[in-house]
């Protein structure tokens, strides 16, 4: 069984980690600007103003926003077919809240697809990837106030009709569910990429972190509904943070526990997403977090009309879920989340599963029967440049196996639209801002400090992933 002919295969970013030229071009300071950098164990922070004493790494990020045509050229010698890429909210509406929008951000991102264009390579735009304006979430303590609702839906607007011709794969929300996942210090709070909650004492409020997310859920159905309107050709999805949980022990304790870690992690988004309503689970999920979920009179339709036209995920490692209070927690899991036996962790202790993404793919596809798209995936590791090159078996090593499980995946009949590996070109990490927790294809010669060259290098997974476009997956 091989891939589909016309298989996406690229690689991924988000304007926050990858663009930097933060204060350039009219742009606004976003949320991820204020986040300081961190490491596997020391939490970033969130600062209410730029401390001089402290490091931002989303600032500089890669400076894609200078070197964008290098990048592109780098994606056109791999054979990318296809460039996740988001664009940041406050470099259109710097404060989210204006009247127009500002011109030269727009004019950007022109350049950057017309540039994609004559490479050949199609863009697939995220609209929000952890980049909220940073002055909605003064104002208004992000998505937990309804009026973020249209202003998102302005800013996606304005994105749909100035990039009608250019783009026609869209995501709305980045890993819209992060909140439920509770991983480092995103420990279920979503504050970073949503501000849906307590943002200043980094305090978990289900009230707000569930009102946030249901803003969130009516401002990408209206976008789905709109962009569908400005071009009926446009593909938009969701994008959904999966984690493949399993089972512990066979102990039913655990299966069931097991079974509600899905349905609380991953199905609660993408079932509003693609069924357009709640699941029946919601209930208990609202009552045993205290909520009292307001919607509006005509949510339930917007929800319903504006149902997305794929699904897209993130994957990178699995977990197991237990009862067991005794057994070895793994780092940061609110279901009691223990060590797998059977499986190795990345240096951040991200369990590596290779198999778990057949697993999902099947899981997802049996649910939704919608097509669906792997948006990230990766080993996030250590590099070291030696001779202009980084020799990286293991993370060619940890892609293949991915890879392969894909193929299994299509041979169960799942419907595969596409492969985008995360930070194709290395970028800021999310989790912990450092660079050198790299995924990339090819080295940027920045440290966790943003000293350094910024050059670009190819690594051997380059030529490796090259070999694996070319021959559309055969030769791994
Ligand atoms: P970093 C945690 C778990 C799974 C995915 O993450 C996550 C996170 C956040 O740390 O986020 C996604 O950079 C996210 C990207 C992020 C990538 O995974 O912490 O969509 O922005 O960079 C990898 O290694």
């Amino acid at each position: 069984m091989s891939f589909p002919s016309d298989f996406m295969w690229g690689g991924a970013t988000a304007a926050n980690q990858f663009e930097g030229g933060y204060n350039e071009g009219g742009r606004g300071p976003s949320i991820a600007d204020m986040q300081t950098n961190g490491a596997v164990d020391k939490p970033r922070i969130i600062t209410r103003v730029p401390d001089e004493n402290l490091y931002y790494p989303n600032h500089q990020a890669s400076d894609f926003y200078h070197r964008y045509k290098e990048d592109i050229a780098l994606m056109k010698e791999m054979g990318f077919k296809t460039f996740r890429m988001s664009i940041s909210w406050s470099r259109i509406f710097p404060t989210g809240e204006e009247e127009k929008p500002n011109e030269e951000g727009l004019k950007f991102y022109d350049d950057v697809f017309d540039e994609l264009n004559r490479a050949g390579i199609e863009p697939l735009v995220t609209l929000s990837h952890y980049e909220n304006p940073w002055y909605l979430t003064e104002k208004y303590n992000g998505w937990a106030d309804r009026r973020l609702v249209n202003l998102f839906l302005k800013f996606a607007e304005v994105c749909f009709t100035r990039y009608r011709d250019k783009v026609k794969y869209w995501l709305t929300f980045n890993e819209i569910n992060a909140g439920m996942y509770p991983f480092g210090q995103y420990n279920g709070l979503g504050i970073f990429n949503e501000g849906s909650t307590d943002t200043w004492n980094l305090k978990d409020i289900p009230q707000l972190r569930f009102q946030g997310l249901h803003h969130q859920f009516v401002a990408s159905a209206l976008a789905v509904k709109k962009g569908h309107e400005i071009n009926p050709d446009f593909k938009i999805g969701c994008m959904v943070a999966l984690t493949a949980n399993y089972a512990y022990s066979a102990n039913p304790l655990d299966q069931v526990a097991n079974q509600l870690s899905w349905q609380y992690c991953n199905y609660y988004c993408g079932d509003v997403h693609v069924r357009g309503e709640y699941p029946g689970f919601a209930k208990r999920i609202w009552k045993e977090n205290g909520v009292n979920l307001v919607m509006e009179e005509g949510d339930a339709e917007i929800l319903k009309e504006g149902t997305v036209d794929f699904f897209a995920f993130s994957y990178y490692m699995s977990s197991c879920i237990s009862t067991d209070e005794t057994l070895k927690k793994t780092a940061g899991n609110l279901f009691g989340g223990v060590k797998n036996p059977y499986l190795k962790a990345n240096d951040w202790g991200w369990q590596i599963d290779p198999k778990g993404l057949r697993y999902t793919l099947n899981e997802l596809y049996g649910r939704y029967n919608i097509p669906l798209m792997v948006v990230e995936n990766g080993l996030g590791a250590y590099d070291t440049l030696e001779n202009g090159t980084v020799h990286d078996d293991y993370r060619i090593a940890y892609l293949r196996e991915h890879i392969k499980c894909m193929e299994e995946a299509l041979e169960d009949g799942v419907d595969l639209m596409g492969y985008t590996p995360w930070g194709c070109i290395d970028l800021v990490s999310a989790g912990t801002g450092e660079m050198k927790k790299r995924y990339g294809f090819v080295y940027v010669d920045f440290d966790d400090f943003g000293k350094g060259s910024g050059d670009r290098y190819r690594k051997d997974s380059f030529y490796w992933y090259q070999k694996v476009i070319r021959s559309n997956g055969e030769d791994l």
